[in-house]
Formats: C-alpha cells, sequence, structure tokens
C-alpha cells in the first residue's frame, strides 16, 4: 500500500493546492491531506469549515482522506505510517523554504519528501493572493473550486 501526504494550511483550498492532490493521488493509493493547525496563525475557516471544503472537492478522487494535525508533520507520517510527502513548487522562491523543510523531515524521521512542479496556470496562486483579491471584489472563480468560491462570499462580506 502506497502512501503519501500532502500537507498545507489550505486557508483555502485552491485550484493550484487540488491539482497537487489530484496527481499525488494518481501516484500512490492513499493521499492524506493534512490541514496542519498553527494556533498562532487565525485562519479566515475553521480547521472543520477547510476539511470539509476539502472533501468536497477531492471526494471524487476516491483515495483521498482529509484530517487535520497539531505539531510536526513528521509525526502526522510516522502515526499513520507514511513515508512521502508531496509538495507543489511553484517557483524558484518556494525552494528554499521547501528544501530546508524537506532536508529537516528527511533527517527527523527518515521521510521522503517529492517536488511536484506546478500547473503553469496556477504558478501565481496561493490562499492569501487568493482572498486579498476576492475582498476587494476581483474574479477569482476560475482559481478556486466553486464551492470554495461560495463559501468565501459569506465570509468576506461579514469582515
Ligand atoms: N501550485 C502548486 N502547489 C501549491 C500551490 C500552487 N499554486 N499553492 C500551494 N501549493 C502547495 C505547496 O506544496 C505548499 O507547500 C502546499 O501546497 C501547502 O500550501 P499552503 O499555503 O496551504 O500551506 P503552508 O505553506 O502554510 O504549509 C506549510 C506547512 C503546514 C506544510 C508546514 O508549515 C508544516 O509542515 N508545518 C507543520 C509543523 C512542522 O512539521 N514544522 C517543521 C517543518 S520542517
Amino acid at each position: 500500500m502506497r502512501r503519501a501526504v500532502c500537507p498545507g494550511s489550505f486557508d483555502p483550498i485552491t485550484n493550484g493546492h487540488l491539482d497537487i492532490i489530484a496527481r499525488a493521488a494518481r501516484l500512490y493509493d492513499t493521499v492524506y491531506v493534512a490541514v496542519m493547525i498553527n494556533q498562532s496563525k487565525k485562519g479566515l475557516f475553521s480547521v472543520d469549515e477547510r476539511i470539509a471544503l476539502i472533501e468536497q472537492v477531492t471526494g471524487d478522487l476516491g483515495n483521498v482522506k482529509v484530517e487535520s494535525f497539531h505539531g510536526l508533520l513528521v509525526d502526522f507520517c510516522k502515526q499513520r505510517d507514511i513515508p512521502a510527502i508531496v509538495k507543489g513548487l511553484r517557483a524558484v522562491s518556494d525552494f528554499d523554504y521547501e528544501l530546508q523543510m524537506a532536508q529537516m523531515n528527511i533527517g527527523l524521521t527518515g521521510v521522503e519528501t517529492l517536488f511536484v512542479p506546478t500547473n503553469p496556470a496556477y504558478s501565481f496562486l496561493s490562499s492569501s493572493l487568493v482572498k486579498e483579491v476576492a475582498q476587494w471584489g476581483g474574479d477569482i472563480s476560475h482559481l478556486v473550486p466553486p464551492v470554495v468560491l461560495d463559501a468565501l462570499k459569506p465570509k468576506l462580506e461579514r469582515r
């Protein structure tokens, strides 16, 4: 049974995340999507809301499990016997930090990190930019799944 994890904050999930998760799901028997909890960072969506959105948009893939975790990613992997972390790489700017994390993680427990090049259509895309553009009324309908678009509207109106 080949297992991998796609970790992140997913606040909220974008088409860039989804592209990486779908590609990982073609390579592995089971892909865990780990919503990592960072208590010092208040998100727009609660962890439960993020999980619900990810479950809705990955449901058709058939081999994706969504969970939250508070702690080190390597411990999430150890507890579930996951040998590989799959990450998307958007640009050179991502590389330095991603390399540091990959080297730290393999040093901690031996878990490997595999990098998947972003789809060029999403190479500029991040959850933060989506929220900023949406807040000022910009069109993000091509950047997030429809359920995320619907979920964003009431959140941003309340701000
Ligand atoms: N195209 C392709 N891939 C993308 C895109 C895009 N447009 N946007 C995001 N991604 C991928 C990247 O691989 C990214 O790493 C991942 O999705 C998650 O993105 P975000 O923005 O939701 O999440 P981050 O960057 O805030 O997540 C950082 C982690 C939570 C993964 C990291 O901080 C972590 O592992 N934390 C757990 C605690 C820990 O173990 N710390 C020690 C690390 S060595």
